[in-house]
């Protein structure tokens, strides 16, 4: 049995739809971000980080989106959340994993967190960066899966491509939004038809892509 520990739309939605797309029987736990939830002592036992997600796995909490993602396509192979263990495939979905999580991922947690970086707001030159930053991602994987698409392993649809999308969606408010990219929105069509995503937003009450 999993407890998620989620707030919607947040980074816990990679999780969520991992959880769907498996069809693993789980609860949810919201996290209200908005009243500081993250803080309380009770949450700071399961995550000393105090952010969501957490996911409580047979009574223990595990935490990092992205290596849940990886515990879970781990966990339920038959999923097709990443390709066959061994495989040229699963070197390559790693290595999208990680990209994303420590290169758009870390740079948005700076875009939505100023004081991660010490200032309430970002001076304009420090905001410019970040833009540049996540905007390089984008450009990146665009020419990417130009190349060798529609989705981050070519062919096949893997759990990456949740991750992919969960963190397009959050540039929806940038000057430039990931979707304009056209492989990057080719992509993400894709996902955001899939049943869990709908499933997703019903759940999690979202409605703004
Ligand atoms: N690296 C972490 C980042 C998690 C994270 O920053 N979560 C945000 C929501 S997207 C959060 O909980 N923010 C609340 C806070 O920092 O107080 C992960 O991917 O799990």
């Amino acid at each position: 049995m999993y407890t998620l520990y989620y707030s919607p739309g947040s980074a816990s939605m990679v999780v969520h739809l991992a959880l769907l797309e498996i069809g693993a029987p789980h609860e949810l736990r919201l996290v209200d971000l908005g009243a500081n939830a993250q803080r309380d002592p009770a949450y700071l036992a399961l995550n000393p980080h105090g952010v969501v997600p957490t996911l409580v796995i047979d009574g223990k909490p595990v935490t990092e989106s992205a290596a849940l993602l990886m515990l879970l396509a781990e966990r339920h192979p038959e999923s097709g959340l990443a390709p066959a263990a061994g495989s040229d495939q699963r070197e390559a979905w790693y290595q999208w994993v990680v990209y994303l999580s420590n290169t758009p991922a870390a740079t948005f947690r700076y875009w939505f967190y100023p004081p991660d970086l010490g200032a309430p707001e970002h001076p304009p030159e420090v905001r410019a960066a970040l833009q540049r930053k996540i905007e390089g991602a984008w450009d990146r994987i665009d020419s990417h899966l130009r190349a060798n698409g529609p989705f981050l392993l070519g062919r096949d649809f893997s759990g990456a491509d949740l991750l992919l999308t969960m963190l397009m969606r959050w540039s929806r408010k940038m000057p430039r939004q990931a979707t304009e990219w056209p492989a990057l929105k080719s992509l993400a069509d894709r996902v955001r038809a899939r049943p869990s995503w709908k499933k997703l937003y019903e759940i999690e009450g979202l409605t703004e892509w």
